[in-house]
């Protein structure tokens, strides 16, 4: 994911904004800031639900059955940066209006487990909360992109309760396990490089995520069966 994982800032560089204004449908677009601020503004409300709602989850796993389904929970807020190259590559207008119906991915919650059985378990969990609403599944961990990449990815829409209205709001979720999380950080590196040897390591990349797949499958197979023996 662009923009900082864990920390929900909005920042822009000088230079880029100099950039940005001397374009003129980006300019008319800086210059709906209040309704840009206070959209970013909704979309941290909805993280904020969605991560309650898998720490809940989490809590109650441990009290009915004395282990936790996550490892951790990371949320972003894509940057501003991301948004409008986001909106210019997919040749969408630049108004808040138009970031909020066509951008799925603007609220980003990570959800880090150890097992891959638990990716399932959440998401059936937090499927069944009756003001949680399913827009999109995709399911790489069933069918893992070419290059090896997996995790489970949901597009909900959740609540949230302003003082006024209550509004649908936006929210990517990412569940992955330990593994899979490791190696989309260094993929995510590896994509951005240039260079002589950027085909070898990609096929060693994708050497590594069906090994990493054969390390959960056996790792989740040992819990099964230390289960069995208590
Ligand atoms: P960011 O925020 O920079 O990470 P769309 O449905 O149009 O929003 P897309 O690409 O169809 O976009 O969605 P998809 O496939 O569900 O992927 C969305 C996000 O999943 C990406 O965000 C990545 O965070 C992650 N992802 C998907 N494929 C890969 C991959 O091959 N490697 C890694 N490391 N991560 C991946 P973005 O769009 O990159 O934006």
């Amino acid at each position: 994911m662009a923009g900082t994982v864990g920390s929900n800032e909005l920042y822009f560089d000088e230079n880029f904004m100099e950039n940005l204004m001397s374009n003129d449908s980006i300019g008319r677009f800086i210059e709906q800031g209040e309704a840009f601020r206070t959209l970013m503004a909704y979309y941290n409300c909805a993280i904020m639900e969605v991560e309650t709602k898998f720490n809940v989850l989490n809590e109650d796993f441990s009290a009915e059955y004395d282990r936790n389904p996550i490892e951790t929970v990371k949320t972003r807020l894509k940057s501003p940066e991301s948004i409008i190259e986001k909106l210019q590559r997919k040749n969408l207008p630049f108004s808040a209006e138009s970031i909020e119906k066509n951008l799925n991915d603007i609220a980003g919650v990570r959800v880090i487990c150890a097992f891959p059985e638990d990716i399932y378990l959440l998401s059936e969990c937090i499927l069944q909360q009756d003001d949680i609403n399913l827009i999109k599944r995709k399911d790489y961990i069933a069918e893992p992109k070419p290059n090896g990449y997996r995790s489970l990815h949901l597009i909900v829409e959740v609540p949230i309760f302003l003082h006024n209205e209550k509004r649908f709001m936006k929210v990517e979720v990412q569940l992955r396990t330990i593994a899979m999380d490791f190696w989309a950080s260094l993929e995510h590196q590896i994509y951005y490089k240039k260079g002589h040897n950027i085909d070898e390591l990609r096929a060693e990349l994708k050497d590594c995520a069906e090994i990493s797949t054969a390390l959960d499958l056996r790792m989740q197979n040992i819990r099964a069966r230390m289960d069995e023996v208590e």
